[in-house]
């Protein structure tokens, strides 16, 4: 068969005031330029563990409406998408349908609404897709392809994990790769959408598989920046010792999402910046105990965390590896003080980097859930909205107005010229100070 894989590729904003302003601030326009080009690591998986006796075919989409011309000679179309594009691939496989192409959709989004996905395309993969491909790839060589495919909840073993397809990619356009150690993550936060949708157990991959994936990237790009690609990366610290210690001196630089745990491992941070750690992205969420409060739903952990995150950050950033701390902006609880506290909050701390996104209820959360059940969406199912950056929800403890202006302000706080080269200066005073104490003679 010829075989397409479709990812939906960019970012996206609906609201086109902070679309304008990303485009001119130089802190989030370098964010932003860093992260849109990563390629999907789910496709390019499923197209490595493909039979070889297929013809296949990735193209990154930047538009799923306005993409033109499609392909033609297909026998079989792969998208995969977010909830924020999912329009654009509903459009996509409509129009390969009228061109009697058979398509297939998987990924969080449809995996949380199957039945909605299922008036769109010809198969619905539900879950995670390695343990469903090879069957819709025979049932779509006989023309047979049923409307849903569901994968066992925790039955994928990452031990299995094919050797995702990189080769297909132009490396050239990319300035990072993905990899990804392990699905899921211990932790149970309300509004998560990111892999625990797709399976309640966490899960990682054997070492040896992520160095050959690794390796595979070297043999395609000189010196490659690899995003790994979890939930929340240092689980596991002996896993990730044995991982980092062949990857020392290898002329890789790398970075991933954690919790702030890693903290308390000084070995494991030696080992991250011997490694090539350049930095870790934190969910930090909030910079009040009182919004973290209740958010994770397992143990509370994030709000008893609380009195340790500045402590940790410092710690973090003391070994040469710079923190990029998240804000989740709107949480319940949140005033419209919420802008100074986040602003104080990053220069007391001296985080290199920040990212602030609005609380944003992903279809399949607990979160949207409960929203729903206060009468709290504005446009429920509008899942356009499902960008980070637009607003969807009536917050607790202010104007939708006031969380809207507020952002716009904070933004432009802070990633403005001043504030983004103030960070960027004061962590290398850090690194300076740290490496010769006061009173150091040398
Ligand atoms: C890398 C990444 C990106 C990259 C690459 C995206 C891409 N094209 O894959 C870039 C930077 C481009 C990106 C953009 C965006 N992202 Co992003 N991104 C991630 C990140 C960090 C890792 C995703 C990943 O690689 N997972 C590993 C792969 C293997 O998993 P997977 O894609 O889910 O694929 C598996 C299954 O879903 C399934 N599957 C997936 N597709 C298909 C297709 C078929 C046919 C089949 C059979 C199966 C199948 O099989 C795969 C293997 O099991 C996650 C956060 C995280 N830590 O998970 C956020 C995340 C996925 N992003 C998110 C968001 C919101 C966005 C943006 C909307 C941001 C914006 N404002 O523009 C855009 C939308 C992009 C889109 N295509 O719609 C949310 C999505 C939540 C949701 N449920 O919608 C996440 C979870 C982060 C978060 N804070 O919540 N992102
Ligand atoms: S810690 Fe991060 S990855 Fe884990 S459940 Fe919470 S938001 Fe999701």
């Amino acid at each position: 068969m010829n075989i397409g894989f479709f990812p939906m590729s960019g970012i996206r904003c609906c609201d086109p005031e902070l679309l304008r302003l990303g485009l001119t601030l130089p802190g989030f326009v370098e964010r932003s330029k860093t992260i849109a080009s990563l390629p999907s690591l789910g496709l390019l998986t499923l197209a490595g563990m493909t039979p070889s006796h297929h013809h296949i075919h990735y193209v990154e989409v930047p538009d799923g409406e306005q993409f033109d011309p499609l392909p033609s000679g297909l026998d079989l179309a792969a998208i995969s998408s977010y909830s924020a594009q999912i329009g654009e691939a509903y459009k996509l496989a409509q129009r390969f349908k009228a061109m009697g192409v058979p398509s297939v959709i998987g990924g969080t989004h449809v995996t949380a609404l199957p039945q909605e996905a299922s008036e769109h395309c010809s198969a619905v993969v539900i879950g995670e897709g390695e343990p469903m491909w090879l069957d819709v790839l025979e049932d779509a060589r006989r023309g047979c392809l049923q409307p849903y495919y569901r994968a066992d909840d925790n039955g994928y073993d990452l031990a299995d994990a094919p050797m995702p397809a990189f080769e297909l990619l132009d490396i050239s356009k990319y300035n990072r790769l993905t990899v990804q150690t392990s699905r899921g993550c211990p932790h149970h936060c309300e509004f998560c959408a990111s892999s625990v949708v797709l399976t309640h157990k966490y899960k990682q991959k054997p070492v040896a598989k992520v160095l050959d994936e690794i390796d595979k990237i070297r043999s395609l790009w000189d010196r490659p920046f690899i995003e790994f690609a979890d939930d929340n990366s240092f689980v596991n610290h002996a896993y990730w010792k044995e991982l980092l210690t062949p990857l020392q001196r290898k002329g890789l630089k790398w970075f991933a999402e954690t919790d702030l745990s890693v903290a308390s491992d000084q070995g494991l941070l030696n080992l991250m910046r011997e490694s090539g750690c350049a930095q870790v992205l934190i969910g930090l969420e909030s910079p009040t105990d009182t919004a973290l409060d209740g958010i994770e739903l397992h143990s509370n952990w994030k709000f008893k965390k609380f009195s340790y995150f500045q402590e940790a950050i410092q710690t973090i950033q003391s070994h040469g590896i710079t923190v990029n701390g998240c804000f989740v902006i709107g949480l319940d609880g949140h005033t419209a003080d919420i802008f100074d506290q986040v602003f104080s909050f990053v220069k007391e701390s001296g985080l290199y980097e920040v990212q602030v996104t609005l609380m944003t209820p992903f279809p399949g959360t607990p979160l949207y859930a409960r929203l729903e059940r206060e009468d709290r969406l504005i446009e429920p199912r509008n899942w356009k909205k499902c960008t980070l950056f637009d607003i969807n929800f009536k917050p607790s403890s202010m104007s939708v107005d006031e969380l809207h202006e507020g952002f716009k302000k904070l933004a432009v706080d802070l990633y403005s010229e001043e504030f983004t080269s103030w960070r960027r200066t004061n962590y290398k005073k850090i690194m300076r100070d740290h490496r010769h104490p006061k009173g150091d003679s040398m």
